[in-house]
């Protein structure tokens, strides 16, 4: 099998719920020494096309339940050969929580571990945080950089009442948003100042911001 046809069969298989096929390819492609962030971008394209299938009403919430177990189970492999950087001084301290109201943190945990790798202290809060959880703990943590995730269109208004309520209370410090749906739109409703639909692009920016090289916004 070529890369692409690897690629395309993971995808393919994730899609079709075919959790063996899928964790035999990752095995697979682990030994091969593939990058581990190539694997975790094929199986979020497969996540997507389980969306569309719920959409079309081909698939069920059984069919989002299972998908949400095979990508854990992905995770489980890739974790151990995502290889941290050497630093050993805390790059920075990012308070992290999924929104209120919803429950999705697969794209959170790989923010969460990326983050890790590059030498943040991450204080992760779960997931149906209510912004009075964020607004306590960043009073106790005094992060750096406060991340919020969201996949569901109702999480954008429980975004925008975590920003309103940390502002309220005096937090300076960034906050960035991040979800399959986030676009600059949706920033600037929420209020946030960074946004990105991408784990390895919202460690950059949270790097940037730690530099001062950050510019408002996102992708
Ligand atoms: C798996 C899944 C579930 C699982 C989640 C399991 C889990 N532990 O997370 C379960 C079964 C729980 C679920 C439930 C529901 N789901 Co759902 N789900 C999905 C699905 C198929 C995949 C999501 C996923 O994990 N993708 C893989 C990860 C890696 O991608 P990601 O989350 O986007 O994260 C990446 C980036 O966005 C980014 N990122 C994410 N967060 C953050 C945060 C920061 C700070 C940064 C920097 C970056 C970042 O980094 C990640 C890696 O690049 C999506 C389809 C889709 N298109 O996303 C639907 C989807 C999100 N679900 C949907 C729906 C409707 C629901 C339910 C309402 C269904 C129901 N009838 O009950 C419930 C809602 C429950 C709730 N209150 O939250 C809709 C949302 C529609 C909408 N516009 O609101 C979607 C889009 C499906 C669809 N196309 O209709 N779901």
């Amino acid at each position: 099998m070529t890369d692409t046809d690897t690629s395309a069969a993971l995808i393919a298989a994730i899609s079709d719920l075919q959790v063996d096929q899928a964790l035999a390819l990752v095995r697979r492609r682990i030994a091969a020494g593939d990058d581990p962030l190539l694997i975790i971008q094929d199986c979020k394209e497969g996540m997507r096309q389980v969306g569309a299938h719920y959409e079309r009403n081909e698939y069920f919430l059984a069919g989002l339940i299972m998908a949400g177990e095979i990508f854990r189970e992905v995770m489980e492999l890739i974790q151990p050969v995502v290889s941290p950087s050497p630093s050993s001084r805390a790059a920075g301290r990012v308070l992290l929580g999924t929104v209120e109201g919803d429950i999705h943190d697969l794209g959170k945990n790989i923010v969460n571990m990326l983050l890790g790798c590059r030498s943040f202290a991450v204080y992760d809060l779960g997931v149906n945080v209510p912004p009075a959880v964020f607004a306590d703990q960043v009073d106790e943590l005094q992060p750096d950089i406060v991340a919020l995730s969201g996949l569901l269109t109702s999480s954008y208004d429980s975004m925008r009442e975590t920003v309103d309520l940390l502002r309220s209370r005096g937090l300076r410090a960034p906050i960035i948003i991040g979800g399959g749906q986030i676009s600059d739109e949706v920033c600037r409703y929420v209020g946030a100042d960074y946004w990105t639909t991408d784990a390895v692009a919202g460690v950059e920016i949270c790097q940037q911001i730690m530099t001062g090289e950050a510019f408002k916004g996102g992708g």
